[in-house]
């Protein structure tokens, strides 16, 4: 079972792997957060935008009263959403309200993408030529700074983004008084993103990866260098892509509802330079993207099989 921590630039501890939660439906999120805690994770992955918090936080408490933990055993992260940009603490109070806790261990801007604070864009005909009128002017750094604020409330203990390329931060950065804690992104041997990687190191943010084990229909599960490692370890492929990361130094966020999953997902090992290099050599035949919303076009990214989410105002 990992223990493994990493250390914030607040000084906590963040564990090297925590459940997440995306599409882990109600009726079934309840009971795979209460299982995770009791099967030892101490961190859980949560977001407004996945409509479960309720949930997620009625298994937060059972999990705790089975193990006979508190609140401060363990690491709980949410994240703003892209329609509450100019309503920064609404949105916390929402996501706190709905877990049942008075605060998080960290708050995440989803996305650098400022959405209509109107709703979200399902609501929002497609002009004609396709496009919906989704984005909001606003800058990241104008979002960032309201985050800011909220470390003086007691109800965030470390800010943080998420989606953000080097472009973003660099543009970030300079015009904020707090380095963010952590930037989650999509990360696995198909998207390793390593400028992006180093360049958090570099500045003491530490990588948190999404979609680790390549999302729902993983893809990278049946790719030979990962089986292939898997079988010289006597691990599972899922356990492999999972130690992929925590070598890496990068938190590993497994997301899952299936019981011995969750507890499978838990096991890390050690891989060797020849295997991590292995790993690391499958995105050269090409990096795929497996998570991309819609704003991603009208915001400008680019092609969804390549690269990273770069700023509309000038990508590396
Ligand atoms: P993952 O890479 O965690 O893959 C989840 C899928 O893999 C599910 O279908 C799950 O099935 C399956 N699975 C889990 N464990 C195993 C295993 N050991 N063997 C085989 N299959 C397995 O994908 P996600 O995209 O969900 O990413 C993980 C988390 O990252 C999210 O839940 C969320 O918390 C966060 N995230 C954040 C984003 C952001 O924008 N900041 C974007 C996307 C994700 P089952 O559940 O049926 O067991
Ligand atoms: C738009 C996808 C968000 C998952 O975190």
């Amino acid at each position: 079972m990992s223990d493994t921590t990493f250390t914030l630039n607040t000084g906590a501890k963040i564990p090297a792997v925590g459940l997440g939660t995306w599409q882990s439906d109600p009726g079934q999120v309840r009971a795979a957060v209460a299982h995770a805690i009791k099967a030892g994770y101490r961190h859980i992955d949560c977001a407004y935008c996945y409509g479960n918090e309720d949930e997620v936080g009625q298994g937060i408490k059972e999990g705790l009263e089975a193990a006979g933990l508190k609140r401060s055993d363990i690491f709980i992260t949410t994240k703003l959403w892209c329609t509450y940009h100019t309503r920064v603490e609404e949105n916390l109070d929402m996501s706190l309200k709905s877990l049942g806790l008075d605060y998080v261990d960290l708050y995440l801007m989803h996305w650098p993408v400022a959405m209509n604070p109107e709703g979200n864009h399902d609501k929002f005909p497609k002009k004609p030529d396709g496009s919906r009128d989704l984005i909001l002017e606003r800058k990241p750094v104008d979002t960032y700074k309201d985050m800011e604020k909220l470390l003086q409330t007691g109800k965030v203990k470390a800010i943080g983004v998420s989606n953000f390329s080097k472009t973003f931060l660099e543009q970030l950065l300079p015009n904020v008084s707090v380095v963010p804690a952590a930037n989650q992104i999509e990360n696995h041997p198909l998207l390793p993103q390593q400028e992006v990687v180093d360049y958090c190191k570099e500045k003491g943010i530490i990588v948190e990866a999404y979609s680790p084990l390549g999302s729902t229909g993983s893809p990278l599960m049946k790719k030979e260098a990962v089986t292939k490692v898997a079988e010289e370890v006597g691990a599972s492929p899922g356990t492999i892509l999972l130690s992929y990361h925590v070598a890496r130094g990068v938190v590993a966020l497994p997301k899952s509802v299936t019981p011995s999953r969750i507890e499978e997902n838990l096991k890390i090992v050690k891989l060797s330079s020849e295997q991590l290099a292995a790993l690391d050599k499958i995105h050269e035949s090409g990096t795929q993207r497996l998570v991309y919303p819609e704003f991603g076009i009208n915001f400008g990214f680019p092609d969804k099989n390549h690269g990273v989410a770069h700023s509309a105002a000038g990508a590396a």
